[in-house]
């Protein structure tokens, strides 16, 4: 058997020459960990190579994700499906082996990293999610649900600020089995980091409600007693080790160009004397693919689990089938029939509040259907409307630091970032479907988390209130005009602006239904009317955009609204003497998906005649409305007033769409 120094060399040796083949990529971290990952993965992780989603299965998290070459070292040497050739591919075209990991490439990488600091906020995530599956699902005697996240994070994760916002969270909510190793080499890419990164790191989790220790991350005796230690805590745990940048590269070590730039052939052929490492590249001697093989113990923990799991399923069979639908992200089987029955009485009650307040009640509609929701708000919670019948408070609002994990609902103080970024761990854990609010301003704050979301192609479900200038008085500093338009423009993305209750509801049933993408679902905070439809015009709302108003023939002109301007192309469109098609597009991006001749249906291209309207920068309006339309919206920030003062003030009224309906017709 290999000893834990040459096992640990083989990360080294791996890293060192695939990032040599791009002549590109981090060799410095995974280096410089890479006897943490020894002694993590052979002493420590509950994982199987050969069922890299095994439920129960402890997760693994790369914060500093540029040292991606340590995670994917170590799944080849465990005995996940990546071969010899998949690391030699790294940063290829379509290979297993990205520059950062990535969700859905490698077996066994459980989130997308490389922006700093989501990865441990991810982990944030992944770590509740287990706290609040294990209340919901564990019984005396059956603990099916007991797995630790374990995450390796550098100086950067640490810099940024969404680290604090996670810190502060994890240590609110004590969630004990956090457990995050800090690669403390005091390096970043400018150089040494003690000129704009003193802070007092221990110090910093410690006020936080951490459990912190510091090693020599090195020493695996010393690895492995903090890693005992940390597992036996009631508190997360933070392992500062000291490191070596580049460990084991004989000129390069402790330098920041280790960072990120490949070694080079002569400093790799001095790595090999050095570590020693007498092996040809990619050659990996069998007693060290075998003291790294996970695969038989890794089986064998799965089949204890197994085993655990049906003493479970016999004594509590309802639970069990339910813990398998959420873990595996289906919805419940009636799930369909119910929101349309409940989006039908939604419809006969022809209501006409605020969207914000329509949300609520689609979420009250919802919820008694979805026991996997885990709502919340970022400090919002009234003005957001997410707080729903069915929610049952996580954290005490009452000043009791007790959690009730067994809850669904969350307050994340004011932290935007912080909750995108954990829902999206929540959702990559399984068995919950996390939605979280905040005014729709601040979805700015939370922006990398959406487009991480959206990139990972993740049900994330992003809530979003206040939506424009129609949130009045609390002035332009509050008031949307460029958000909607550019988050249209993330890819994978639907982005739904609902103009009354109906369409709020759907937006909501389409969010909860698509497993594969995030949503952002956005209302109003002032009142809309209610509009009147048949059921073909409800059935159609799923395609993102439909006619809400039509005419006999042919269109002389068209309008297209949404949110809260659809009432004002309804109004001038019944004043108007031309035949006006009133089409309502609560979702661009769906409506987008839908096949050619649906879109041609709804929008004919004979009809050039075109307005669009919506109070938000109008860029994105140009493409159905062409050159020769008009488009109603904003062009600079919004202003301090009431809301029907500047709706007029800014020339979004019912009159401005009767005038461009002439112009245009
Ligand atoms: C949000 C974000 N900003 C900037 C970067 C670019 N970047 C990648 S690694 C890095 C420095 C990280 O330093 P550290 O975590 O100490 O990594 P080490 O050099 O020790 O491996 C930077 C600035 C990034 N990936 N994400
Ligand atoms: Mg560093």
């Amino acid at each position: 058997m290999s000893n834990r120094a040459t096992l640990a060399n083989a990360i080294r040796a791996l890293t060192m020459d695939a990032v040599q083949i791009p002549n590109s990529g981090h060799p410095g971290a995974p280096m410089g960990m890479a006897d943490i990952a020894e002694v993590l993965y052979n002493d420590f992780m509950n994982h199987n190579p050969t069922n890299p989603k095994w439920a129960d299965r402890d997760r693994f998290i790369m914060s500093n994700g540029h040292g991606s070459m340590l995670p994917y070292s170590v799944l080849h040497l465990t005995g996940y499906d990546l071969s010899t050739d998949d690391l030699k591919a790294f940063r290829k075209l379509h290979s297993k082996t990205p520059g950062h990991p990535e969700y859905g490439y490698a077996p066994g990488i459980e989130t997308t990293t490389g922006p700093l600091g989501q990865g441990i906020t991810n982990a944030v995530g992944f770590a509740l999610a287990e706290k609040v599956m294990a209340a919901q699902f564990n019984k005396d005697g059956h603990e099916i649900v007991d797995h630790n996240t374990y995450v390796f994070l550098g100086d950067g994760c640490l810099m940024e600020g969404i680290s604090q916002e996670a810190i502060s969270l994890a240590g609110s909510f004590g969630l004990s089995k956090l457990i995050c190793f800090y690669d403390d080499n005091n390096i970043s890419i400018d150089g040494n980091v003690d000129g704009w990164f003193a802070d007092d790191t221990p110090k910093r989790f410690e006020a936080c409600g951490w459990d912190v220790q510091s090693i020599d991350g090195h020493d695996a005796d010393a690895i492995k007693a903090a890693t005992e230690k940390a597992i036996a805590s009631d508190k997360p745990s933070l392992i500062c080790c000291k490191t070596v940048i580049g460990k084991g590269a004989p000129t390069k070590e402790g330098g920041h160009h280790v960072h990120g730039e490949a070694l080079g052939e002569e400093e790799i052929a001095e790595a090999r004397k050095h570590l020693p490492w007498p092996y040809a590249p990619f050659e990996i001697p069998d007693e060290v693919y075998a003291g790294w093989d996970a695969k038989e113990a890794g089986a064998a923990k799965e089949a204890a689990w197994n085993e655990k799991f049906a003493a479970y399923k016999a004594a509590y069979p309802a639970e069990a089938a339910e813990f398998e639908r959420r873990m595996a992200g289906d919805l419940p089987a009636d799930f369909e029939a119910q929101a349309n029955k409940f989006i039908a009485e939604v419809n006969t009650k022809e209501e006409s509040p605020a969207t914000r307040v329509a949300s609520k009640g689609a979420l009250n509609g919802f919820a008694p259907l979805l026991p996997e929701f885990l709502g919340g708000s970022a400090d919002l919670s009234p003005s957001n409307n997410t707080f729903n019948d069915k929610s049952v408070r996580i954290n005490d609002d009452h000043g009791s630091a007790s959690m009730n994990f067994a809850g669904n609902y969350i307050s994340y103080g004011v932290r935007e970032f912080g909750m995108s970024a954990i829902m999206n761990g929540v959702t990559l854990h399984g068995g919950l479907m996390p939605y979280g609010a905040t005014f729709l301003m601040f979805s700015e704050y939370a922006r990398n988390a959406l487009r991480m979301a959206a990139l990972m192609k993740i049900r994330t479900i992003f809530v979003y209130t206040h939506d424009s200038i129609g949130l009045g008085e609390d002035g332009p500093t509050h008031q949307c005009v460029e958000q909607i338009p550019t988050l249209r423009m993330i890819p994978n993305m639907a982005v739904w602006r609902p103009c009354d209750t109906v369409e709020t509801a759907v937006a909501w049933k389409d969010a909860i239904k698509n497993d594969a993408r995030p949503s952002v679902l956005i209302f109003s905070r002032q009142n809309l009317p209610f509009q009147k439809r048949d059921a073909d015009q409800i059935a159609n709302i799923e395609k993102g955009g439909y006619i809400l108003k039509d005419t006999d023939g042919t269109p002389d002109v068209i309008v297209i609204a949404t949110g809260s301007e659809v009432h004002l192309a309804m109004e001038a469109a019944e004043a108007s003497d031309k035949k006006v098609r009133v089409v309502s597009m609560p979702s661009v991006e769906v409506f987008e998906q839908q096949d050619d001749a649906y879109k041609e249906s709804v929008l004919p291209a004979a009809v050039t005649a075109r307005v669009a309207v919506e109070a938000a920068i109008m860029d994105g309006w140009w493409k159905y409305v062409g050159t020769n339309g008009k488009v109603i919206g904003m062009t600079t920030f919004g202003e301090s007033a009431p809301a029907p003062e500047l709706f007029k003030y800014f020339g979004i009224t019912t009159e401005a769409v009767s005038k461009a309906i002439d112009e245009v017709a």
